[in-house]
């Protein structure tokens, strides 16, 4: 999986000559802190604005030729944030389009992939992420801890992903500013957007909760907004919209 292309990717640009070049790359935006201040125009959440191509559950979504067109809309929307999923196999991405989003827009940029490997967060950096993902679900709580941490190094704002209780205790642990719940079950794709309000409770104050998956209209948006969403994190319902730059405006307001 994303693990195994990283490493090819690693028999091309050895970890330290790309750590020579992250380094070199513009210093990171503190994503973590514009996403927990209020927006200063709106009551709405912070809108995370997805660059998705397809999925495992329900394969291509959308045909994106130019993922900067798209990004572009989206900030014009007034979207926080953008995610753009780097992941190959299953996900259609590519670094190329995160490269490619992040010279479009002003706004942070989120590496979404299965990292678990240093050398990923260096091609993060290196390819213009001020965000990266980490799943807690996928990782060994000491391995969180040491990604987490490298991450933070490097300048980037790490997005935790929890599915549970015991998952939130595990990114507690590991610092984290922003905690992210993924109301999509990774194993059988089902969606329990309820489990949103059960988790929000144990989220600190002070830590950034975003709302992840499944969200189709404003009317979703508003309840997630209303259980203590600071953010929320959507995909698919923008990128097979018409117009996603009014839809972003619509969900953020
Ligand atoms: C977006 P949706 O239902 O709006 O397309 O979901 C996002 O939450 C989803 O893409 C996602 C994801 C992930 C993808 C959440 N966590 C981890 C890959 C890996």
């Amino acid at each position: 999986g994303a693990l195994e292309d990283a490493a090819r990717r690693r028999e091309q640009l050895p970890a330290d000559r790309l750590e020579a070049i992250a380094l070199q790359s513009r210093t990171p935006l503190d994503a973590a802190s514009l996403l927990s201040t209020p927006k200063a125009d709106s009551p709405g959440p912070h809108i995370i604005a997805e660059v998705k191509r397809a999925s495992p559950s329900k394969g291509p979504l959308a045909d994106i030729p130019e993922p900067a067109a798209l990004a572009s809309s989206y900030a014009a929307g007034g979207a926080s944030a953008i995610s753009v999923l780097t992941e190959e196999r299953r996900f259609l991405g590519s670094l190329d389009d995160l490269r490619a989003v992040r010279e479009a827009v002003q706004v942070p940029v989120l590496r979404k992939d299965f990292i678990a490997d240093e050398y990923q967060l260096l091609e993060a950096r290196a390819f213009g992420a001020d965000i990266v993902l980490l799943i807690v679900a996928s990782l060994e709580p000491a391995r969180l801890v040491q990604l987490h941490r490298f991450a933070n190094g490097l300048g980037l704002s790490v997005l935790v992903e929890v599915h549970d209780e015991r998952e939130i205790d595990a990114a507690l642990a590991a610092d984290a500013r922003i905690l992210g719940v993924n109301t999509r079950d990774l194993k059988t794709f089902t969606m329990h957007p309820e489990r949103f309000a059960e988790l929000r409770e144990r989220i600190p104050a002070g830590t950034v909760a975003v709302a992840e998956s499944g969200v189709r209209s404003a009317a979703d948006v508003a309840r997630y907004r209303q259980d203590g969403a600071d953010a929320v994190l959507v995909g698919e319902a923008l990128v097979t919209d018409g117009d996603p730059a009014s839809r972003v405006r619509e969900f953020g307001r």
